[in-house]
């Protein structure tokens, strides 16, 4: 502000020598400039300025008194490992006696209403082809080829033993099956001791048979019996993969 002050009659003096030498009037030389004035004094305040953005935080203030009540119990946790089982209890006592199953209405009728269910899934694996019946026995297979020994665990191991027919329609039965996988089968009748002298699992003598002409012809050497896919039967070693037919 100062340096403004005293500048400017100092270009007004050089702006002032130069029109005197356009028109020839001018006598003296400038003079010199003078010192510059005091200060002037300090102008008024100014207007309030906007206002400041928020401060940062301050340091935390000391601990202050008591502490508070307890908070809420929290959310439960999960489920502890079960602990070991408890020794067992002493035998209860008898109960009332019951009326016979046989004489029992509401039994009797569920056994009616379990056993029309069960026709109606016998049906339903009929029509697919899965089971042959012959009065009370089903005949099933499970499509694969084995020796004798693994086709009877086979089947023992689901609750049936290795298809035997007993007569004629059983034949049958097994024949149907065995046409549908164009394979023989193994069944459930061995040789025993005596060449030629052929019986049921359990021991029992047969008392069907359906030998091919000329068969049985093993002497002895063939203490299995293969069916054909025409029905016969034929004495064979045990150890041939043939396919497992169960009954039930
Ligand atoms: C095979 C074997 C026998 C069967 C004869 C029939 C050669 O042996 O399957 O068990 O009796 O064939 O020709
Ligand atoms: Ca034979």
């Amino acid at each position: 502000m100062c340096l403004q002050l005293w500048i400017w009659p100092f270009v007004t003096v050089i702006l002032v020598t130069c029109h005197a030498q356009s028109s020839d009037k001018c006598l003296g030389t400038p003079g010199i400039p003078g010192t510059p004035g005091q200060n002037g004094l300090p102008g008024r305040d100014g207007r309030d300025g906007m206002k400041g953005d928020t401060g940062v935080p301050g340091p935390m203030g000391p601990p202050g008194g008591h502490s508070g009540p307890p908070g809420r119990d929290g959310l439960t946790g999960p489920a502890g490992t079960p602990g070991v089982q408890g020794i067992k209890g002493e035998k209860g006592d008898i109960g009332p006696p019951g009326i016979p199953a046989s004489l029992d209405d509401k039994l009797q009728l569920q056994f009616a209403n379990m056993n029309q269910q069960i026709k109606k899934l016998e049906g339903v694996l009929f029509l697919d082809g899965k089971i042959q019946h012959v009065k009370d026995k089903i005949l099933a297979t499970n499509g694969k080829e084995v020796d004798f020994k693994t086709s009877q665990a086979t089947c023992e191991d689901v609750g049936g033993s290795i298809a035997t027919p007993m007569n004629e329609a059983e034949n049958s039965a097994i024949l149907t099956i065995l046409k549908q996988y164009n394979r023989y089968a193994y069944l459930g009748i061995i040789e025993g001791a005596i060449p030629g002298d052929f019986h049921y699992l359990d021991g029992d003598h047969v008392n069907y048979t359906n030998w091919r002409k000329n068969e049985p012809t093993g002497k002895g050497k063939e203490n299995c019996i293969e069916m054909y896919t025409d029905g016969k039967w034929n004495d064979k070693t045990c150890n041939q993969y043939r396919l497992t037919v169960c009954e039930f």
